[in-house]
């Protein structure tokens, strides 16, 4: 891959350009389902792979595939493939990998449709999954059956932040010959490379930090091989989950500025994670930065920073987590997270409604957690706007 030698900043801007007709500095929206064969006997040729070229845009397109490998060459990948959102991403990824009567583990703490995606889903072709706490080692040592073929891992874990060592994790994969598949779009490659840390697989959804400006819905799988690109890339094929040319166009523009959005929404989140802990009215806060974090020593090896995305807990529970929601004004009451705006929900009632409260119990997600995700407007109004609305608690 070019520009090896590059520092992370600099890939942002270029990874993934080619040289276009009329030598355009971005790549043009190839806004077109289908690709004109020269001859009967190209087209042929096409699709035995014997020569290189586009047919169909759900097979490839170059406005897809120049945001593919802008996004590979920031994970350090081989290959990647476009998505039309995150959960296409991931449902692509572990259909991919897992056979009838194979076995799954999976973090507790995951975005809920990936939990519900696994256990309404999956299960329907006699995948058995076993959740567990994913930051315990032992916990996933002891979840290991003989036919463990993947584990999956969301780290820090969505809405929780809980941590996982992904080292430590890639060294029992590797050991029963299994795939270990990391979604990283709480952190982005800015500030966690999995794949350098010996995870098989990543994916994203790239409508958070990757894209940043909370217009697109879409996802990425990044693999580290030809084979498992290969295989990868027929079942999106056949799935027919792929990203748009226009939103890969999209999300292509929003990599240029992914290192400087990330490095203000990490300063501002750090004096927030500050400002909430040592406020009379939370009960206590997670930020991976914090010491406080359970899981901080594992953290400062694997993160670059610690990311946009601090939780809380009110005291006073569901009825104070509304009311502060309620009185909020700069931050935006949504879902979704990573963009340049401040976002701020409540998973039990939104994001994770769909696991049930028995699996947010077991995950941690409490009533009262509220979730932030931070933006880049000055900290100053961040802070005063959550202190007006903390004030309304009574
Ligand atoms: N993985 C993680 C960690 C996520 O947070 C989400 C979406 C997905 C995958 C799915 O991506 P999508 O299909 O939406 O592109 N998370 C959301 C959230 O926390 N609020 O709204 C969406």
């Amino acid at each position: 891959m070019k520009n090896k030698n590059q520092n992370f900043e600099t890939k942002c801007v270029h990874a993934g350009i080619k040289e276009y007709e009329f030598g355009p500095v971005v790549p043009p929206i190839y806004q077109t389902s289908t690709f004109k064969f020269k001859s009967t006997s190209h087209g042929a040729s096409l699709f035995k792979g014997e020569e290189e070229g586009y047919i169909y845009t759900r097979m490839g397109n170059p406005t897809i595939e120049a945001m593919e490998d802008a996004v590979a060459e920031l994970e350090g990948g081989y290959k990647a493939l476009g998505c039309g959102s995150g959960m296409a991403a991931i449902h692509t990824c572990l259909v991919s990998l897992l056979n009838h009567g194979e076995h799954l583990i999976c973090s507790k703490a995951v975005y809920g449709p990936t939990n519900t995606l696994i256990k309404n889903v999956l299960s329907k072709f006699n995948i058995e999954t076993t959740f567990v706490t994913t930051s315990k080692i032992e916990d996933i040592k002891n979840a290991v059956r003989p036919n463990t073929r993947v584990i999956y891992i969301e780290t820090p874990g969505n809405p929780t932040l809980e941590i996982a060592d992904l080292g430590e994790t890639a060294k029992i994969a590797k050991s029963i010959n299994a795939k270990l598949v990391v979604d990283n779009t709480f952190m982005s490659p800015a500030l966690q490379q999995p794949l350098t840390l010996g995870v098989d697989i990543v994916v994203h959804s790239m409508t958070k930090f990757l894209n940043g400006h909370a217009d697109v819905v879409a996802g990425i799988i990044v693999v580290k091989d030809k084979e498992t690109y290969t295989l990868f890339r027929k079942t999106l094929n056949q799935l027919g989950g792929v990203i748009d040319p226009f939103n890969a166009f999209l999300v292509h523009r929003g990599l240029k500025t992914l290192s400087i959005r990330i490095e203000k929404q990490c300063k501002n989140s750090m004096q927030i994670a500050e400002y909430l802990e040592n406020h009379t009215k939370v009960e206590w806060v997670r930020y991976p930065s914090l010491k406080s974090h359970p899981e901080y020593e594992i953290g400062l090896k694997q993160h670059k920073g610690h990311g946009a995305m601090i939780s809380f807990e009110l005291k006073g529970g569901f009825n104070a987590g509304e009311t502060m929601m309620n009185h909020v004004e700069l931050c935006q009451l949504a879902v979704s997270l990573g963009g340049v705006e401040t976002l701020i929900q409540h998973p039990a009632s939104m994001t994770h409604l769909s696991m049930g409260k028995d699996a947010r119990k077991e995950a941690g997600i409490t009533d009262g957690l509220v979730r932030l995700s931070v933006g880049i407007e000055n900290v100053d109004d961040i802070i005063a706007d959550i202190d007006h609305a903390l004030s309304k608690i009574i």
